[in-house]
């Protein structure tokens, strides 16, 4: 038997990235089968097709691939590229897309959430470009899920997926593969890694934390094997099924332990992290933090000295809620910058067609056209190629931006696990004054002016509306508010901080000082510690 009767799930609508869930949820009867179904139904069916498979190692990964190749067999899949041990990192397996010319992909992971029996999993379908589904696509996947009457699934023993090669489930191919060596081979078109060596070789010192994480089996083949950074600057870089209970999300919270050996004493020249599935990153320096919004636009104002850039740039993106710190910058290298919600899914139109090159999150993701989603890893040889360039270090390079730029303080502060119904009916009520807040004098700032983020693909004219709350404050500061769509327990609210100081003083303040007028203006209009019963925020970053 091939054909299963099920009945829909309540709550099948991928989010900002993917559909995440407890993983308890996950592993009930016909969960993962009824979303796998839906896919594949709302793409207009696998048969013929070629899909690629993996994830980040995280509980319930290895065996919801082996649901998925059975499904993909009986839906008449004609062959599955899957990373050796349902191993692949996000941004490997928008390169494999790409690479063997699949029809799309299919990711396992929950990116930054913590996993294992009681976190959280996910499942993520990728197009053929290599980037994450579009809205269009997403919708049709949560409309299939509410209406699935079957699935198919190829009755069959599990595949043995630890070692490379091909085999045969029913009449489709899977095809088992080394899930490092196309990803590292990709690293060495884009960076000068003869450079790279030549700077370890003198005895740059980094730490690369990959947070018990999938980027451990890539930061050791690159760095240390390719590129000769000693043994053991890779830290917990076996992947666990549970993180080795760690929150693999590289920002100074979750990455304390680095963040730690970085301010301190005995700091090495450079630390980076990435998360879960490998597609974020977070940049130190000996005694530095780089702010995400910061790192895209150092990025971008450097670009041009690393080879696979050495032409410049077509254009650069960020997410709405990142600082204009790379507006900037695209200003001064007269290129455009485009504003899109957040969610990496937005920028594939753009680099489709060829106007962007670089684009950055302030979520700690940043990436480029050399595959469809965003790549801690890339973003941190971006930086160790820059570094060795310039032969500057990142105190620095940073110095050097702010004096060159002027600085876009920035942070966010995020109050996870709310009641839904407390947040929603919070932004509900902000939804319902927007209109009545200009003018408006508080703290003694001046509203200049406040709406909810819409916006329309340059592209293909698609409109995304309710994409987050801006407040703009006379002389440049704002605040941005949403909802997360990642989060898997309630609501959690991101409140998104900035102010530009254009220097020369004034540039190496405290954020959290620096942005005490614009929180506590934020606090007066939103009312967020009174209605929520909070004293203040759970994760700064
Ligand atoms: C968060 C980030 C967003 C990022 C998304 C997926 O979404 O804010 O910038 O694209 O995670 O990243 P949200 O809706 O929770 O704010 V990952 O590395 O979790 O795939
Ligand atoms: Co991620």
């Amino acid at each position: 038997m091939t054909t299963y009767p099920t009945t829909p799930f309540d709550g099948q609508k991928p989010g900002t990235s993917g559909l995440r869930k407890k993983t308890k949820v996950f592993m009930q009867p016909n969960f993962l089968e009824n979303f796998v179904q839906a896919t594949f139904d709302a793409i207009g069916g696998v048969a013929g097709k070629t899909l690629v498979l993996g994830g980040d190692g995280r509980y319930f990964g290895d065996s919801a691939a082996q649901v998925i190749l059975k499904m993909a067999a009986a839906n008449g899949a004609a062959r599955v590229i899957v990373g050796q041990g349902a191993w692949l990192s996000t941004p490997a397996a928008s390169n494999l897309i790409r690479q063997r010319k699949a029809d799309g992909g299919l990711i396992l992971s929950a990116s930054h959430n913590p996993g294992g029996p009681d976190e959280d999993f996910g499942l993520k379908y990728n197009m053929a470009n290599g980037g994450p589904a579009p809205e269009a696509v997403t919708e049709a996947i949560f409309a299939r899920s509410k209406v699935i009457t079957e699935f198919r699934k190829l009755e069959a023993p599990d595949v043995n997926l630890e070692m490379v090669g091909e085999s045969h489930l029913g009449g489709m191919t899977v095809e088992v593969v080394d899930p490092v060596c196309d990803y590292a081979d990709l690293m060495e078109t884009i960076f000068d890694f003869k450079a790279l060596r030549g700077l370890f070789h003198e005895g740059f010192a980094m730490r690369m934390d990959s947070m018990c994480a999938i980027t451990g089996p890539y930061a050791v083949e690159i760095f240390e094997n390719r590129l000769g950074a000693p043994k053991g600057s890779v830290v917990h870089e076996t992947p666990l099924p549970d993180f080795g209970g760690m929150h693999p999300d590289p920002n100074p919270t979750w990455a304390h332990e680095l963040m730690a050996e970085m301010m301190g004493d005995a700091a090495p020249d450079f630390g980076a992290a990435s998360d879960g599935d490998g597609d974020r990153n977070m940049i130190l320096g000996r005694g530095v933090y780089v702010s995400p919004s910061d790192s895209i636009a150092v990025l971008a104002a450097n670009a041009h000295l690393v080879p696979g850039y050495a032409g410049g740039l077509k254009g650069v993106a960020r997410s709405m809620p990142t600082s204009a710190a790379v507006d900037r910058v695209a200003a001064a290298l007269a290129i455009e910058c485009y504003e899109t919600p957040t969610g990496w899914k937005f920028f594939g139109n753009l680099m489709d067609a060829g106007r962007v090159s670089l684009c950055g999150e302030e979520s700690f993701g940043t990436g480029s056209d050399h595959v469809r989603e965003k790549d801690g890893l890339w973003a941190v040889l971006m930086w160790l190629n820059i570094i060795a360039a310039r032969g500057q270090g990142v105190a620095e390079i940073m110095a050097d931006h702010f004096t060159r730029f002027g600085r876009n303080y920035y942070s966010r502060h995020d109050y996870e696990a709310l009641p839904s119904d407390v947040a929603n009916a919070m932004l509900g009520d902000l939804r319902d004054r927007l209109d009545g807040l200009k003018g408006v004098v508080v703290q003694g700032l001046v509203v200049e002016s406040s709406d909810e983020f819409s916006y329309t693909d340059p592209v293909d004219g698609s409109v995304s509306a309710q994409q987050g709350f801006r407040i703009l404050f006379e002389g440049g500061s704002r605040a941005v508010l949403r909802l997360s769509g990642t989060g898997t327990e309630g609501a959690t609210l991101r409140v998104y901080l900035e102010r530009y100081v254009p220097g020369p003083e004034g540039l190496d303040a405290d954020p959290q000082d620096a942005l005490a007028p614009i929180i506590a203006a934020t606090e007066e209009i939103v009312g967020i510690r009174a209605r929520t019963g909070r004293q203040g925020p759970d994760v700064i970053t």
